[in-house]
């Protein structure tokens, strides 16, 4: 059972993850973790904190001689801030350091400062805050670039481009080639396809900087290679696109979720929304002449792309600070700043990448799934050769 989970505070030592279930003899590419670390952190519009931090993944556990052993992964990413943070957010009890200790007690609004204080009882959003910032982020990303890594030995890739920025939108499809080139290109401001309208989103990322404001937008996951067959119409939560819907809609700042081309579909004809099957007897397989399901038909997918969005509202710190009410006094006041990014959209698209692989590997061991990698690639083999003989 693929499972992971994900521990650490925004300004603690560190963040921690836990990835269990990966078959033993997957080839682990250190590097290419570091790299999906990196890709994280990139983006126009990030606050001051990327330039502090520079996420690295220390396997502690699970990876020996470059491989998987079938043991639990357990990595750790460093948060460089932690020094800056020791004496405000010490383990220890410490008496008398109530001044160091950086209270927060105006809530954010949009953030879950409030909503937490309330349910843990505390008159200080700090501790709340802490485990609600997206920094939690980079260790998600660390433990799923592993099924990300599990994927590739069975030709499965991932990958995001952004559709949106603010009011600033692509109109049009981008080809796998577009998106393979912008996730490629680390010097890439914003990951859209089209320069034309990147150079429109940048302007809403200044706009939005010039006004002490926020902005958000909408990411695009592709999952190219994907066989058909993942997941189950048979009960609701084996649905994959329920799934997928979950995993992305976990990530910070995400309110919506769209599998395909989801929202229009729900104002068009079913003329127009459903795509057409032929058979193409070169390949042997099933096809469609478009792809509006999203590669998923019934909770199950259908060996098209599987295509997520995720629609990321701006993010709650305002420089420009909006109305809120003091946790202790009760009195109308600012909320809480201190800094922050003004734009987060490529950043959440590389963490759904990471989510995304992560639920398509679980499904994917769900049915092929042996405890080393030669046997999970008998399971899959056997399959193709039913796909090829159906
Ligand atoms: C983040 C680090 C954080 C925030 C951001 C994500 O750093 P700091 O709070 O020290 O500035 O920039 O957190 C949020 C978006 C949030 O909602 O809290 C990171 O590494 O991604």
């Amino acid at each position: 059972m693929l499972r992971f989970l994900t521990a650490g505070e925004s300004h603690g030592q560190a963040l921690v993850s836990w990835i269990s279930g990966i078959p033993a003899g997957v080839p682990v590419d250190i590097e290419f973790v570091n790299r999906e670390l990196h890709r994280r952190q990139l983006g126009y519009g990030r606050g001051g904190r990327q330039k502090i931090e520079k996420d690295q993944a220390d396997f502690l556990a699970g990876v020996r001689h470059g491989k998987t052993i079938g043991a639990p992964i357990a990595i750790r990413i460093e948060n460089r801030d932690w020094k800056t943070w020791e004496k405000a957010l010490p383990v220890e009890d410490s008496d008398g350091a109530e001044d160091a200790q950086r209270h927060l007690t105006s809530p954010r609004p949009g953030h879950a400062d409030l909503a937490g204080a309330l349910k843990f009882n505390f008159h200080d959003a700090r501790y709340v805050l802490e485990r609600a910032s997206a920094r939690e982020t980079a260790a998600r990303t660390a433990a799923c670039t592993l099924a990300k890594l599990l994927l590739r030995e069975f030709g499965v890739d991932v990958l995001s481009h952004v559709i949106a920025v603010g009011h600033a939108q692509l109109e049009r499809e981008a080809t796998w080639e577009e998106i393979e080139r912008v996730c490629g290109n680390l010097e890439s401001p914003l990951r859209c396809v089209d320069e034309a309208v990147e150079l429109r989103m940048k302007a809403e990322v200044d706009q939005a900087l010039r006004a002490g404001d926020s902005v958000g937008g909408i990411f695009e996951v592709v999952a190219r290679g994907v066989p058909a067959g993942l997941g189950s119409h048979a009960q609701w939560d084996e649905k994959l696109d329920g799934r997928l819907a979950q995993a992305v809609m976990s990530i910070q700042a995400v309110k919506a979720v769209e599998i395909g081309t989801g929202v229009r579909n729900a104002t068009s004809y079913g003329s127009e929304v459903q795509d057409e099957i032929r058979y193409d007897s070169e390949r042997k397989r099933f096809q469609r002449s478009s792809n509006r399901a999203g590669g998923v038909e019934g909770g199950i997918t259908n060996g098209q792309y599987v295509v997520v969005r995720g629609y990321l509202k701006p993010i709650s710190t305002l420089r420009r600070a909006l109305g809120s009410a003091d946790l202790k006094t009760k009195e109308q006041i600012k909320a809480a700043y201190e800094r922050s990014d003004i734009c987060v959209v490529p950043a959440a698209g590389v963490v759904s990448e990471a989510m995304v692989a992560f639920v398509v590997a679980q499904a994917f061991l769900e049915k092929f799934g042996g405890d080393s990698l030669e046997e999970t690639r008998r399971n899959f083999e056997n399959y193709q050769k039913q796909l090829d003989e159906f």
